[in-house]
């Protein structure tokens, strides 16, 4: 019988005089949270709580939400590592579940949804995968919603491989996921160029890392941006293309949104913080880089701060795929680059690059960092605002950022359970001092504090973000 408890079981927390941070806009408040959901956000309130956390000097953002990440499939580490996510400030992973061949959409999807159940560290939702691309699974396609999954995902690259999925069965797709709400998102990398390449460079005995570069070239990438715009304009089909790289990708995108049509991108942290110079570290090093598409010249990187400043992309996912074995099964590639496992770490530092690298060096404002980190993400697979905002009726999902922490990025902090990181040692300012999980405080200082497998599964809801044209018209 404890007299602070309106009601039994009721967990309050008063978080005083933050500075919290949205993608609108940024004011100094107080924010009271009940049962894990935001309850009133103001000025001195009178609210009285539990836990008291005293924030003056604190930023406060809303739960990172990344929209692109691969617990198992291609090779990533599962759900147990997910405390990374919460180290870093990500409270909400949106998971690839692949299908099998010959298993339904839907079955891929629960049998994914239950390694995550008693095991993820943050929530979790998912994407859907298309492997099997026959007649009957365009059908399968009205069924994700009903399972809370409002995007799906199709390569382009891959040929020769259970991924694949050819102009026709991606035009198929994009017809049925029109009809009930899906977001169809695209691998945009032409596989015929890549196949060529690959062989000829391998022919001409380049086996080196690098020459995932070179056989992968931009031009791959820019063309197949292009056929999936032709394909989804046909379909009259919203496109979210994921992980662009290559600054001719993104302009076809900006491109077909100006002229009115609903295509939109993602770019990713590594996209806009590393070069294919890393590719080409000697010592097979460069393997450590290796993920689909490459990492690109200057150039594009420069292109795309430009283009996720001026909205033109509208969201940063990590692409985490920590494979499993790190280092040594990309020495698979050993002598041959083409067998070189795609995939790197990133959910951990995809706040701390983007707010260092955009923020603190004045390429993006605070309310941008909440948007490309956060909020649109949310909005594209159908889970705003109870993720990706800090408003009265959202999670309390929360972000208490020190910006006045210094640092350096250092494998041996990160909780991505495999033995390096792309970013290692690159300097990062300021850090999440506490990241709550409706309201529950999971990580502290750049450690879990657990328990683990609290995570819980976020059902999205179909006619998201990229549909929202539709309405307009
Ligand atoms: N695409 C991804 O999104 N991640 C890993 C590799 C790939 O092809
Ligand atoms: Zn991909
Ligand atoms: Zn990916």
């Amino acid at each position: 019988n404890v007299p602070f408890l309106e009601k039994e079981g009721t967990m309050r927390t008063l978080i005083r005089n933050g500075t919290v941070v949205t993608s609108v806009n940024e004011y100094e408040a107080d924010i009271y949270i009940e049962d894990g959901i935001i309850k009133e956000i103001g000025k001195n309130t009178s609210r009285d709580a539990e836990e008291i956390i005293h924030a003056e000097g604190k930023l406060i953002f809303p739960g990172g939400v990344d929209e692109h990440e691969h617990y198992g499939s291609f090779g990533g580490r599962l759900f147990e590592t997910t405390d990374a996510a919460a180290a870093g400030g990500t409270t909400t992973i949106v998971d690839f579940a692949p299908q099998e061949k010959g298993v339904p959409l839907i079955d891929a999807i629960k049998k994914q949804a239950a390694k995550a159940q008693g095991t993820a560290c943050v929530d979790f939702a998912f994407h859907g995968i298309i492997m099997d691309p026959k007649e009957s699974v365009f059908e399968e396609i009205a069924q994700l919603p009903e399972v809370g999954v409002s995007t799906l995902k199709l390569f382009m690259a891959y040929k020769g491989t259970d991924f694949y999925s050819d102009d026709e069965s991606i035009l198929k797709a994009m017809m049925k996921a029109r009809e009930c709400g899906v977001t169809m998102m695209v691998h945009a990398e032409n596989a015929d160029i890549i196949n060529v390449l690959q062989k000829k460079y391998l022919a001409e005995g380049h086996t080196e890392p690098v020459y995932h570069y070179y056989s992968r070239p931009p031009v791959a990438e820019e063309e197949a941006t292009k056929r999936a715009i032709a394909l989804a304009r046909t379909a009259d089909c919203p496109l979210y293309v994921v992980h662009v790289s290559v600054k001719e990708a993104m302009e076809a995108i900006r491109e077909a949104y100006t002229q009115g049509y609903p295509v939109f991108g993602e770019t990713c942290t590594h996209y806009l913080t590393l070069t294919t110079e890393y590719l080409a570290k000697p010592d097979f090093e460069g393997a450590k880089y290796v993920c689909a598409p490459p990492l690109r010249p200057q150039k594009h990187v420069d292109a795309l701060w430009e283009a996720v400043q001026k909205g033109w992309l509208q969201a940063v996912g990590s692409d985490h795929c920590a494979l499993e074995g790190g280092f040594e099964t990309k020495k698979r590639g050993l002598g041959d680059f083409t067998k070189i496992p795609n995939g790197c770490p990133g959910v951990q530092d995809r706040l701390a690059m983007l707010w260092t690298e955009g923020v603190c060096k004045g390429r993006i404002t605070r309310q941008k960092f909440i948007e490309l980190f956060a909020t649109m993400p949310a909005k594209v697979v159908g889970l705003y605002p109870q993720k990706g905002e800090i408003a009265a009726g959202s999670d309390a999902d929360l972000v208490i950022f020190d910006p006045d922490y210094e640092g350096v990025i250092r494998n041996e902090d990160s909780l991505h359970g495999i033995d390096y990181s792309p970013f290692e040692g690159f300097p990062v300012k300021g850090r999440p001092e506490q990241v709550y999980l409706r309201g529950k405080k999971i990580a502290e200082n750049g450690r879990f504090i657990g328990p683990k497998g609290e995570g819980k599964w976020q059902k999205c809801r179909p006619y998201a973000m990229c549909y929202d044209y539709f309405s307009l018209n």
